[in-house]
């Protein structure tokens, strides 16, 4: 049943629109600023968002332990309160640096130009940053990435792109995880990769368990190419 709405109404939506608005622009300006320093420093950067306990956490482990050896990779983890992914990182081989945003769900540009300072990226290819587990703050927040990677796994359920569709409509590829739990639950990998491609039909799809290995193979082959195609400094 439609409510009945009071003079007000209107104009209190717009000014929360407004406010939304300004705090975001600050936030871009300090995520351009980020963005020309990142790419004066050849370096490719990955915002890694998802929910809590997608596996933004596994897909870091893996791609240091597949592709540590030979791409300089550094990461900048966010969460909530703890140190514990941070230390799943430094364990997987990573030099990484913590933010905590104490119970803030996403992180900012600002967070991360601070936590920079405590990060050497001479000489680095890669910086991946986790961003703290939430499928809708961390969308809005520019961090000066290259590219968004929304990690989406298949025990959230196949219909969280049409539920969070902002998640999925600002990144550039969906990391469909958990795959090997399929056989156990009532979706498939297929439905929740058409609900995805149905909220933005440009996205890169991978479909890969972190657990077992498969699709790994071709994930990382596309983060080299990545890293293979940022122009260097000086070069060129
Ligand atoms: N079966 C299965 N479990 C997985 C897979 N990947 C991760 N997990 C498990 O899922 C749980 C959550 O993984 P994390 O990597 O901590 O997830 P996260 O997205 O980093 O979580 P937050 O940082 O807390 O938001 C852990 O118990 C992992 O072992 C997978 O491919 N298959
Ligand atoms: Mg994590």
């Amino acid at each position: 049943m439609r409510q009945r709405r009071g003079p007000w109404e209107p104009r209190q939506a717009m000014e929360i629109i407004e406010i939304r608005k300004s705090i975001t622009a600050a936030n871009d300006i300090r995520a351009d600023a980020l963005r020309r320093r990142f790419a004066r420093q050849g370096l490719v950067v990955l915002n890694l968002i998802a929910s809590p306990g997608a596996g933004k956490t596994a897909l870091l482990e893996q791609t240091i332990q597949r592709l540590g050896a030979t791409l300089a990779i550094k990461v900048v983890e966010g969460d909530p309160y703890t140190p514990l992914d941070s230390e799943r990182v430094t364990r997987a081989g990573a030099e990484n640096v913590q933010i905590n945003t104490e119970g803030g769900c996403h992180l900012d540009a600002h967070m991360v130009e601070q936590a920079l300072v405590r990060l050497n990226l001479a000489q680095t290819d890669l910086l991946v940053i986790e961003n703290v587990g939430n499928l809708l703050c961390p969308a809005a927040w520019d961090l000066g990435q290259d590219l968004t990677v929304v990690v989406a796994s298949l025990t959230e359920g196949a219909d969280k792109p049409l539920k969070y569709p902002e998640a999925f409509t600002r990144a550039q590829v969906l990391v469909i995880n958990k795959i090997d739990l399929e056989p156990y639950l009532p979706v498939t990998v297929a439905e929740l990769r058409a609900n995805a491609l149905t909220v933005n039909p440009e996205l890169a799809v991978f479909e890969v368990s972190c657990l077992r290995g498969d699709g790994l193979d071709a994930w990382c082959r596309w983060v080299r190419e990545r890293v293979a195609a940022k122009p260097r400094p000086g070069a060129g």
